[in-house]
């Protein structure tokens, strides 16, 4: 490691401002299909039940949507009604909070339940900003086309449309809710461009972007007094006898009981997969993606789109082992940092698409055999010391302090020194499918966030994603509360779920029991 951080360093002077052109799309095509995991044979099952039966999705993920529901032997009373409300919003991140306010905007009795604590989401996580086209030499039409192009021409237009005509309105609403944006001394925006943007379109605050929009969106929603249970997951949906939704039932996890509630609509914010951690990659996600949305919808009868298309952020730490997996934003190497190989050499554009990226570091560490040796497995460098060479003393401190400080914990001071990193699973690019309102198929339900699919088509643009939590969240809120006013519930049912099961008993299969909730890190020992 030491020998070839070495040659990082003496290769430094003189890459400083060589230039690397980007890949054309055969080249892009090509490095996807040999080395992108979503294109292995062996991480993929096929669907054998419900309404995607017949397509791939991960085997880990195959395993909850063919799984077994925490219902399956469960004697409910679904008379008894703990919580009736007109909106339930499940999920407490940056989606589920903007529902919840837009909703309770719209005069609807919300609730919001969340599986940890009211913010505990992968929102939080975030840190290199959020994409809107509000500068003068840009345009929601230009954001289409990068996020079109990014997502390989798959993405839903209309939700592609939606996303970038609120993106000015979304940065309006969250500045005027008191998020503190990076500014210029003038009080212009600070912007940087990200992998795939055109135009420098991404706001940020520091390298906290997610935490600064999650503290205000957190505060708005106790401030409003909305009710709000945490530890109380969702564990399956309850439609009523004619098919709508009706509700949920939430496992408490201080009372180890189950609750009823009764909604008129329900909002299903429950963001992520990477703790399912994919073909064994680690994870930038928080502790409570498990994927739990796409399971209970789907159970319900509600489609995917793209589950098969997962992304891998480029930049993971590698090294040191305490922080393995964690996110080094983006944004690092938007400023100047360059992936350097074990040669010390530059071999990709630092700012291509994330799949291509991943791709790329892969075939490296391979195919190329370029890779660093470290921890048990192989890296690349990011060279983060060319960041003040480029822009001068102090940039890191005041644009990535999030990242240093990261480091700092563990001795290494990545302003003087390079940093080794490797793909980590960031995002679930597909998810539940909804319409221009968030509505999905199934009649009352709304999903906002990272478990909807189809926004980003099969590979998501850095930024777009607190966009669409605040966008979708937005529409989400106000379209329930606004389908509420007219719902005439009838009789709460779990009948689908039995219905499902006997599906699954026809077709021979039997997953794990879902949804996951937690994941367990006891090498085969659940100490629940
Ligand atoms: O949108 C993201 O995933 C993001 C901003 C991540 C990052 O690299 O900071």
């Amino acid at each position: 490691m030491l020998k070839s951080m070495a040659k990082v360093e003496a290769t430094r002077a003189q890459r400083l401002h060589a230039s690397i052109e980007r890949f054309t799309a055969e080249e892009k095509d090509e490095l996807l299909k040999e080395f992108h995991p979503d294109y292995s044979s062996k991480g993929f099952k096929v669907l054998e039940v419900g309404p995607n039966k017949g397509q791939k999705v991960p085997v880990e993920l195959a395993q909850l949507l063919e799984g077994k529901s925490r219902l399956q032997d469960v004697e409910l009373d679904l008379e008894k009604v703990d919580y009736d409300v007109d909106v339930l919003v499940i999920g407490g991140g940056g989606a589920g909070a903007s529902a919840a306010l837009e909703a309770h905007n719209g005069g609807a009795n919300v609730l919001v339940v969340t599986k940890l604590r009211m913010g505990d989401a992968n929102t939080m996580m975030a840190e290199g900003g959020i994409q809107a086209a509000d500068k003068g030499n840009d345009s929601p039409a230009q954001h289409y086309l990068d996020a079109f192009g990014g997502g390989h021409y798959k993405n839903i237009p209309e939700l592609l449309e939606e996303l970038v005509t609120n993106g000015p309105l979304a940065i309006d609403w969250l500045s005027k809710l008191g998020v503190m944006f990076d500014k210029e001394q003038d009080g212009t925006m600070v912007t940087t461009h990200g992998g795939g943007t055109s135009r420098k379109r991404m706001h940020a605050c520091a390298d906290y972007t997610g935490a600064e929009i999650m503290r205000v969106l957190r505060d708005e929603v106790q401030n409003r007094g909305i009710s709000v249970l945490e530890f109380s997951p969702a564990v399956e949906l309850l439609l009523d006898e004619e098919g709508k939704t009706a509700g949920a039932v939430l496992w408490d996890f201080d009372a180890q009981e189950y609750k009823v509630v009764r909604a008129k609509c329900v909002i299903m914010a429950t963001g992520g997969a990477g703790r399912l951690h994919y073909q064994g990659f680690p994870t930038s996600n928080h502790y409570g993606a498990t994927a739990d949305g796409l399971v209970m919808a789907y159970r319900a009868g509600a489609p995917l789109i793209y589950a098969d298309a997962i992304q891998y952020h480029p930049t993971g730490v590698a090294y040191p082992a305490q922080i393995y997996g964690a996110l080094v934003t983006e944004k690092v190497r938007s400023i100047g940092a360059q992936l350097v190989n074990s040669e010390g050499e530059i071999f990709m554009h630092p700012l291509e698409t994330r799949d291509v990226a991943a791709a790329s570091i892969i075939r490296e560490c391979t195919a190329r055999g370029k890779g660093v040796k470290a921890l048990d497995g192989v890296a690349l460098w990011l060279d983060t010391p060319l960041i003040e060479m480029l822009h001068g003393e102090g940039t890191i401190a005041k644009r990535i302090p999030g990242m240093l400080r990261m480091y700092a914990k563990f001795g290494i001071d990545l302003r003087k020194e390079p940093i080794l990193i490797y793909p980590t699973l960031h995002y679930q690019n597909g998810g539940i499918l909804i319409d221009k309102d968030a509505e999905t198929k199934l009649p009352g339900l709304f999903v906002a966030g990272e478990a909807v699919g189809g926004i980003h088509g099969t590979n998501r643009l850095m930024g777009n994603s607190l966009l669409d939590i605040i966008v979708f969240g937005r529409i989400a809120g106000t379209k329930a509360a606004e389908a509420a006013k007219s719902v005439q519930l009838g009789k709460l049912s779990l009948e689908h779920v039995r219905r499902y099961a006997e599906e699954e008993k026809a077709a021979g299969v039997q997953g794990e029991l879902s949804p996951k909730l937690l994941p367990v890190y006891t090498h085969g020992r659940d100490v629940r």
